[in-house]
Order: C-alpha cells, then sequence, then structure tokens
C-alpha cells in the first residue's frame, strides 16, 4: 500500500523472507546474535556461515536494538538484526521493547542507505508475543517512521496464511484510523 505524499510505503508479503530481493532484510536474533531457530536459522542458512562469523565480531545486541552485517550469500545486500522482546506477559515493557526493535532497524537502514527493507515479524514465533498486538506495534512504529520519508518501502513478510491476515487487518485498521491514508 502506498503512502500518502511525503510519506514511505508499507506492503504486506506472503513469503519467505530470505528470498527477498530489497536492500536490507530484518533479522528476528537474539541478544547473543548467535543464530538460532525460525527466521534467524534461516537467515544464517541462506547466507552462509560468514554471518555468524561476522555476527561474533559484533559482541551480542540488545534487546530493542538492532545492529547491520553483510548478506555474504543473500540476494539482498545487509542484514539489520533486530533483537525483539521475550513475552512475558506484557507488563515486562514488552510493546515498547518490540517498537524500539523496528525504529532501531528502520535507524540503521537510514544508516546505511537502505531504501527497501523487508521484515518478518519479529517476536512472534520463538518469544511468544501475540501476534495481532505485535502487528499493531509494527504497523504504527513504521508508519511514524516512513513520514517525511517517501523514497523508502517497507515489505513485511508473513511466513503464513494466518499472519498475513493479521499484518493485513492491522495495515488496513490503521489505514482507517488516519482517513486520508490511501
Ligand atoms: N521468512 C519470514 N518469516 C519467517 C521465516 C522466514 N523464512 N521463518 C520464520 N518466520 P522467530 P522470534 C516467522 O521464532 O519470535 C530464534 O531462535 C515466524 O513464523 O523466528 O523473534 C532467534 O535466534 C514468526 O512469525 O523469532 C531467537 O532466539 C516470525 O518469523 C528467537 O528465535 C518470528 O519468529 C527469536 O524469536
Amino acid at each position: 500500500m502506498q503512502g500518502k505524499s511525503g510519506c514511505g510505503a508499507i506492503e504486506v508479503v506472503y513469503g519467505d523472507i530470505t528470498k527477498e530481493h530489497v536492500d536490507a532484510i530484518v533479522n528476528a536474533a537474539n541478544p547473543e546474535l548467535a543464530g538460532g531457530g525460525g527466521v534467524d536459522g534461516a537467515i544464517h542458512k541462506a547466507a552462509g556461515p560468514q554471518l555468524l562469523e561476522e555476527c561474533k565480531r559484533l559482541g551480542g545486541c540488545l534487546t530493542g536494538d538492532a545492529k547491520t552485517t553483510g548478506a555474504y550469500n543473500l540476494p539482498c545486500s545487509w542484514v539489520i538484526h533486530a533483537v525483539g522482546p521475550v513475552w512475558r506477559g506484557g507488563l515486562a515493557n514488552e510493546d515498547e521493547l518490540l517498537a524500539c526493535a523496528y525504529r532501531r532497524a528502520l535507524e540503521e537502514a537510514c544508516r546505511i542507505g537502505a531504501e527497501s527493507v523487508a521484515f518478518p515479524a519479529i517476536s512472534t514465533g520463538a518469544y511468544g508475543f501475540p501476534a495481532e498486538r505485535a502487528a499493531r506495534i509494527a504497523v504504527s512504529t513504521i508508519r511514524l517512521f516512513l513520514e517525511g520519508r517517501p523514497e523508502m518501502r517497507v515489505r513485511l513478510v508473513a511466513f503464513s496464511k494466518t499472519s498475513a491476515h493479521v499484518l493485513k487487518q492491522a495495515l488496513e485498521e490503521r489505514q482507517a484510523e488516519e482517513g486520508s491514508w490511501k
């Protein structure tokens, strides 16, 4: 979906983020940047072992923060490793930490000059964050960030039909709230 003039675009796509031909893909990483399962495992597998070598030199990453590496065998140019929060019931600042992870990933994208960025649904797998709540936070944080950045394009990559539906719904709700955003 296109943003109103002066605002970057957000769209929801269904698929595997490792196949995305964008400037940067975002990884849902852990604070050790040690690789793991889920999208992290898929990204490391597709990128090759050099990605883990570079990650090891970064000294970890705090929850809510993001760090950038090369993409090696992936079709994108960079991987932005963002660490979302583990869901602990909602009273441990999880919402703000998730928003922070999205914001920091987008700041990294700007810093390296990446105009097209693909995100997975950070924290909604192994970290257990409720999908609808996470989708609303993702959409509103990205939307705010894209204000005044018309050159940017963000793709929310859903790995299941259910996830795609949840993300599309959050995007439509946000659009409806803003009225004129088409
Ligand atoms: N492309 C797009 N999305 C994917 C892919 C893929 N190839 N594979 C999985 N997803 P998760 P988290 C979706 O668990 O909750 C790891 O072990 C998945 O369906 O990957 O932030 C890390 O090392 C879900 O919707 O990340 C950490 O230890 C979303 O990506 C921990 O898990 C996120 O699920 C991070 O947990």
